[in-house]
């Protein structure tokens, strides 16, 4: 059978116009179908006084209601649902921290949508149907597994579907089946890479070349580290369970730093986290999405929380979708210590600029004494361990340093030996605040 050629340039490389006319016309449909089939939308609709026929530019999307988690914990489980309850074929959640998840459904033609989505999305990252692709994400509820492996699957890839976890397993299906792309978050990529090297596994003549990474942020130094050491392509790709999944936007191999968003299925914008006012392009805020052709759980206006910029400058690779920086941090990561702000993400570029520590990193808060104190544990590299007490405490006193002009804070820094940050074979927990139970 012909294999469909997932670069698609009449979508992909379309005018700016064309791709803006597409939009509308799938906004308008999209709005009409939510507001029809969903009383949650038609209630909302009515509280602000609009109608459907009031979306007549696209623009316009900016009267409609924002979405959130929130929404989707009161309609919890199928309150948005906007099909027949046996028309749903799938469903996805994700866990958060705290109360019920957020659950999501999906049609046969979301599915179809979505898969079709994340093939171009793997293509995009240079990944080809001769390519054999490891799976290192769970088959659960969690959209990372089976997102990904329909869409591997559909581009016509071998696919290994190992799931998460075992990571000596994982190797050796590295090497007995000649793996060439592996899918994981990054820190277990790291984890899979020290793994191996421990055991003596060759990474540089081993058959992986690119790594689809996702699911958490990929930080410039933990990039450049696994690059270099599992002698792959990191590429990064981003989505989230509200709006189908991985799929939404991935990195081409031009534009290294950025992603392009599927723009054919999500209409973006960026929005001033506080207030909500929509920021104009390139102006860093929260992205906000709207599905553009969902059946079963419409979404619109949902509001990600992940703080990112997007530009809609021509990309070198010739495709025209809009391109949005790196998610590194999440209005809701972020960490106020004695009245100052601080993200993770800071304390990860300040550790990566240091030699000496691997990219194995937790925070821990606590307030024992009364105020907050932020402790980082970071894992020394083994050639930076001395017998020297007065070595390791100049170390550690540079490292308060280094975290101190990041932060403007000072934290306790706690140096710990190799492996002695708890690995997690899905997204890493960073940080822990005991705050409220000190
Ligand atoms: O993490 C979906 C996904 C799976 C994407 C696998 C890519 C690969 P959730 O569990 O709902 O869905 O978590 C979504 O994770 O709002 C971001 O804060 C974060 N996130 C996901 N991908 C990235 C990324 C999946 N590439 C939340 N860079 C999002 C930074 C990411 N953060």
């Amino acid at each position: 059978m012909l294999q469909k050629n997932y670069f698609d340039p009449e979508i992909e490389s379309a005018p700016r116009e064309r791709i803006r006319c597409i939009q509308l016309e799938k906004l308008r449909k999209q709005v009409a179908w939510a507001y029809e089939r969903t009383p949650w939308y038609k209630k909302r609709f009515q509280e602000l006084g609009i109608e459907p026929r009031d979306i007549r530019n696209l623009e316009d999307v900016r009267l409609l209601p924002f979405t959130d988690k929130q929404v989707l914990r009161e309609t919890y489980p199928f309150g948005l649902c906007a099909i027949p309850l046996d028309e749903v074929v799938r469903l996805h959640a994700s866990s958060g921290t705290t109360g019920k998840p957020v659950v999501i459904g999906y049609s046969r033609r979301d599915l179809d949508a979505w898969s079709d989505c994340v093939a171009r999305m793997v293509a995009m990252a240079g990944v080809t149907r001769a390519d054999r692709v490891q799976m290192a994400f769970g088959y659960g509820m969690f959209t990372g597994g089976f997102g990904l492996h329909y869409g591997c699957e559909k581009l016509g890839c071998m696919m290994v579907p190992a799931g998460s976890g075992n990571t000596e397993r994982h190797l050796m299906m590295i090497e007995d089946y000649k793996t060439t792309v592996l899918i994981s978050t990054p820190s277990y990529a790291m984890h899979m890479c020290e793994t191996g090297e421990a055991l003596g596994f060759d990474w540089k003549s081993a058959s992986l070349r690119i790594g689809l990474f996702g699911g958490e942020p990929c930080m410039p130094g933990l990039k450049r580290e696994i690059e270099s050491r599992m002698h792959i392509i990191c590429t990064d790709n981003y989505g989230l369970t509200e709006v189908n999944g991985p799929g939404v936007a991935g990195e081409c191999l031009h534009s290294r730093d950025q992603n392009h968003i599927a723009e054919d299925h999500f209409l973006w914008e960026i929005i001033d986290p506080a207030t909500g006012e929509v920021l104009p392009e390139g102006r860093e805020g929260e992205l906000v999405l709207t599905l553009l052709d969902k059946e079963a759980f419409p979404m619109l206006r949902y509001r990600t929380h992940d703080l990112t910029s997007i530009t809609t400058e021509p990309c070198a690779c010739g495709r025209t979708h809009a391109r949005m920086a790196k998610v590194r941090a999440r209005t809701d990561d972020m960490l106020i210590v004695r009245g100052t702000n601080i993200f993770p993400s800071q304390v990860e570029d300040a550790l990566s600029a240091i030699r000496g520590v691997t990219p194995h990193y937790r925070i821990v808060l606590d307030n024992e004494t009364g105020m907050d104190r932020v402790t980082v544990m970071t894992e020394l590299k083994p050639d930076a361990f001395s017998d020297s007490f007065e070595e390791m405490d100049r170390f550690r006193r540079h490292v308060v340093d280094r975290l101190r002009q990041a932060l403007l804070v000072t934290p306790v820094v706690k140096l710990v030996e190799p492996g002695g940050i708890e690995r997690t074979f899905g997204k890493s927990r960073r940080v822990e605040d005991n705050r409220e139970k000190s």
